[in-house]
């Protein structure tokens, strides 16, 4: 098992419009925000992260803002608490969707002998412009008329943590035989069918942090928004 654990105290400088760009999508996230609130006090309401906590005191990890910090809705606004951190830890697959153009697929080889399709392969598209990078694939039609179209990402794409969270990311090879991942400001490793390649560190900024695969960009991409504590 090839896994590299790499422990920065130190996050790469977030820059001020990343912090801009991160209020603006936990508030896009959030129902019923009142914008006249303080832009640091938009938290989640009754909102918890997709990874594991492994913290016990889950409900400590946010705090209850004053009782007029009640949104228009009537929901409990609430922060996260600056005196708490916690262990956030995910499993991040490697994923490819195939849009396969008949019910019983092709052999993608012409002097095969081709699986009957259940029905006649759908038309290819005209003039599909597919962006280069390496993330999509398109196998052209075979004898049979039988094509298809492949999509790759990462599962999950889009993580939320607190700052000052230790965070353990797993990346796990599923499928597509061979990536390059970048975890902005973490480090950059290989990652083949079959290995687990974990990374950790502590979110010590707030903003987004971003990881791709190089081979298949632009859409095997995802980010990890780490909301900002406040001083209640
Ligand atoms: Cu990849």
């Amino acid at each position: 098992m090839n896994q590299k654990k790499i422990i920065t105290s130190k996050k790469a400088q977030l820059m001020a419009v990343a912090v801009i760009a991160a209020s603006i999508v936990v508030a896009s996230m959030i129902s019923g925000i009142n914008n006249s609130q303080n832009i640091q006090k938009v938290m989640a309401e009754e909102f918890y992260p997709s990874g594991t906590t492994t913290s016990t005191e889950t409900t400590s990890e946010y705090k209850t803002l004053s009782a007029d910090s009640i949104n228009s809705k009537g929901a409990i606004i609430k922060a996260v608490n600056p005196d708490q951190t916690t262990n956030k830890e995910f499993w991040i697959n490697t994923v490819h969707f195939d849009g396969l153009t008949n019910i019983n697929a092709a052999v993608k080889c012409d002097t095969c002998p081709q699986n009957p399709p259940i029905h006649p392969a759908e038309q290819p598209p005209v003039n599909s412009t597919i962006p280069t990078g390496g993330g999509f694939k398109i196998t052209e039609p075979n004898k049979v008329g039988a094509w298809d179209f492949r999509s790759f990402t990462f599962s999950p794409s889009q993580l939320v943590v607190n700052q000052g969270d230790k965070v353990t990311l797993h990346f796990v090879g599923v499928q597509g035989a061979h990536h390059v991942v970048t975890v902005d400001g973490i480090g950059t490793f290989e990652l083949k069918r079959g290995q687990i390649n974990t990374v950790s560190f502590v979110a010590n900024n707030p903003g987004i942090i971003n990881y791709v695969c190089h081979v298949h960009l632009p859409n095997m991409s995802g980010q990890i928004l780490v909301l900002p504590k406040v001083n209640l």
